[in-house]
């Protein structure tokens, strides 16, 4: 069990209409001015994200990211948003609530963003009277949303009433989330970059998940470039490490500013990009209903894209409602399980609604099958049981768990709630050593029954081969799918067909448990007449050149001739000798005499005394020397052969 750390991390977002005070509020509350821009100075709106922390008395420091509330800057918005732990929806107290105070109330909602305050600014321009209207039309409006329930304060940056209420308000807020150990993935969507003179590029992004230390090698995705981490630092203070929760500041040693471009992520190990995911999404109350084939903005960070949604549990989706969907990006991303994004319509103008990625490496869904939308329901939501299958699924080969949790970037952690008996039933498991294999149950059939027919073919062409297959030749029938998994499957395959019967071992082969060798009269004639013709050869050794045409005027062929060879040495009548073969009754008449000859002097026997003593030609004496220096009689020392104790 990983050891779970708690960490002070969180990052605060405003949200709300142009010109509702937002800005003025980050200002009030942190003496920060997040409009820095000659552009934002000049048109008195905020155009780029801003960035403040607010330091309480205990020594937390929380982040702020202020956001812009113009229609026109909505992906800057979302982009902002997402990685913000609490929300600020700001209304002025003297417009009360507008179309992007609604538009981002909807957006932290698909978020998933779930704690969060309403905020009702500028009171110094209005009455009670008007206070308690935009207070009702704030409760109204937060009806069914996270912000049902919420505080609502009252603030004017002007005078600062209310301010210091809404600091000590905050600093009550619970800002520690645990967040599980180092296996986590560290992944930092970039906002920001810029270089400084001296040190190169700085990146700065809200931390989604995991950490990072000085020091530490990172990758730039997706364009995978890898770099070093030379600086950090957390709310303009050098730090040694930024964890989840944190706005981040880093500075990296190998990268130029030409290389970047928006959407981009930092990431802690190379993660392949994506241009196909299957998604959860929602239609926004108030938006548009969504058709089969949709053209739509995909939002998600900082990334965005033109996209196609392919509805796959529906032929539309209405407002207020959920679909399942598989989306087609037009340029890759970079994404996790669990990912929250918005949809904007294709022309940018409207906001159709939001949703959460299921799958960031489906495969391509071109028929909507029952089964396909019953699975892509159970993984949508989130048990990690299910995520599993689904990855399994997209395998035509076994697999091992490790590639599995390496796909899903699965933690120690995570993958503990996994229980592979628990696993549906369309996928079979091996353990093996402790290793997990998997493979789609229809493939292990297939294996089975391809094994099994590989072996009835061998027998009936191979009637007198007492043997099967080996391993490497079984291991065949995998062809290009062949890997480490395909053969701890195999192996664990092996095994178990030999426990349920189907299978026997022989001589390091698998062969069919019926499999019997039965000889007919011809057989025992062709064997006997092989056998005969070693036995007379005596010493001199038997060429095949000669044997074959001897058997083929007796009917004996080719195939046939070997499988007799092979049968009369399985049966220890012939000794194989690098394809030589020699009777036994030859070699161990040799053995005999040159064990006798050995014990009785100590120094050895070279091969021309060898010769002597059995009467062969040199060719046989070699082959019987070899014979008997592999079956551990002898060994070798120079010329000379010496005796192995037989202890
Ligand atoms: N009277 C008054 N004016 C405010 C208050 N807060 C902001 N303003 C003004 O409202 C305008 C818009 O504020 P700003 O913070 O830029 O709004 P934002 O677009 O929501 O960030 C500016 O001119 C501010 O000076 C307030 O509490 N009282
Ligand atoms: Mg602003």
């Amino acid at each position: 069990v990983e050891a779970k750390k708690t960490y002070n991390h969180f990052i605060i977002g405003t949200a709300g209409h142009v010109d509702h005070g937002k800005t003025a509020l980050v200002k009030a509350l942190t003496n920060i001015d997040c409009d820095t821009h000659p552009e934002e100075k000049l048109r008195g709106i905020t155009i780029n994200l801003g960035f403040a922390h607010l330091d309480f008395p205990n020594g937390t420091s929380v982040g702020i990211v202020d956001v812009p509330g113009h229609r026109d800057f909505i992906n800057t918005m979302v982009s902002g948003a997402c990685g913000i732990d609490f929300a600020l929806l700001i209304i002025a107290a003297d417009s009360s609530v507008m179309p992007q105070t609604i538009e981002h109330l909807h957006i932290l909602q698909m978020l998933g963003v779930s704690a969060g305050c309403v905020i009702i600014t500028k009171t110094d321009l209005v009455d009670e009277e008007m206070l308690m209207i935009v207070e009702e039309d704030v409760k109204d409006l937060v009806k069914n949303t996270f912000l049902e329930a919420c505080v609502i304060l009252k603030v004017s940056s002007v005078n600062r009433q209310g301010v210091d209420e809404l600091k000590e308000f905050l600093s009550k807020q619970n800002f520690t989330k645990q967040i599980s150990g180092s296996s986590n993935l560290f992944r930092m969507f970039i906002d920001r970059i810029f270089s400084v003179s001296g040190f190169g590029s700085v990146v700065t992004g809200s931390v989604l998940s995991g950490h990072l230390k000085l020091e530490d090698k990172v990758y730039l995705l997706p364009a995978g470039k890898e770099l070093r981490v030379r600086r950090l630092e957390k709310h303009g203070k050098e730090v040694n490490e930024v964890i989840a929760g944190n706005r981040a500041a880093i500075n990296l040693t190998g990268l130029k500013k030409e290389e970047f471009n928006k959407g981009m992520v930092l990431c802690d190990r190379v993660i392949n990009p994506t241009k196909i995911v299957d998604v959860k999404l929602e239609i926004i109350r108030t938006g548009k209903k969504m058709e089969m084939w949709s053209h739509v903005l995909f939002l998600l960070a900082t990334y965005e894209s033109h996209a196609r949604v392919h509805l796959l549990d529906s032929d539309r989706v209405k407002c207020g409602e959920h679909a399942i969907a598989q989306i087609h990006l037009d340029a890759p991303l970079i994404a996790q399980i669990g990912d929250k994004f918005i949809i904007r319509n294709s022309s940018n103008d409207i906001t159709l609604g939001g949703g959460e990625i299921i799958d960031p490496y489906p495969l391509h869904h071109r028929k909507r099958t029952e089964k396909l939308i019953e699975q892509l329901k159970k993984i949508s939501t989130g048990d990690v049981q299910e995520h599993i299958a689904a990855e399994i699924r997209k395998y035509h080969s076994p697999v091992t768990l490790d590639c599995i949790a390496n796909n899903l970037n699965l933690s120690k952690n995570e993958l503990s709630h996994f229980t592979v008996e628990l696993l549906p039933e369309d996928i079979s498991y091996f353990n093996s050593d402790g290793t997990f294999y998997f493979i789609l149950s229809d493939q292990l059939g297939r294996l089975k029954n391809r094994i099994i027919r590989v072996l009835e073919n061998y027998h009936k062409q191979n009637s007198l081969d007492e043997d099967g297959k080996s391993f490497e030749e079984l291991m065949g029938i995998f062809g290009i799918a062949r890997n480490p998994a395909s053969e701890g499957v195999m192996k664990s395959l092996l095994k178990e067909m030999i426990k349920t019967n189907i299978l026997r071992t022989s001589n390091a082969t698998w062969k069919l448990f019926s499999h019997n060798v039965l000889l007919s009269e011809e057989d025992k004639m062709q064997i006997k007449f092989v056998e005969d013709f070693h036995k007379k050869h005596q010493m001199n050794t038997p060429l095949m050149s000669e044997l074959i045409p001897q058997a083929n005027n007796i009917g004996i062929f080719n195939s046939k001739l070997e499988q007799i060879l092979r049968l009369l040495v399985n049966r220890k009548i012939l000794y194989n000798i690098d394809g030589n073969y020699i009777h036994s009754k030859v070699v161990d008449k040799c053995r005999k005499s040159l064990v006798d000859f050995l014990n009785a002097r100590q120094d050895g026997i070279t091969v021309a005394q060898f010769r002597d003593l059995v009467n062969g030609n040199r060719k046989i004496c070699l082959l019987l020397l070899v014979q008997f220096d592999r079956e551990g009689t002898t060994y070798r020392d120079g010329d000379l052969r010496f005796l192995i104790k037989q202890s």
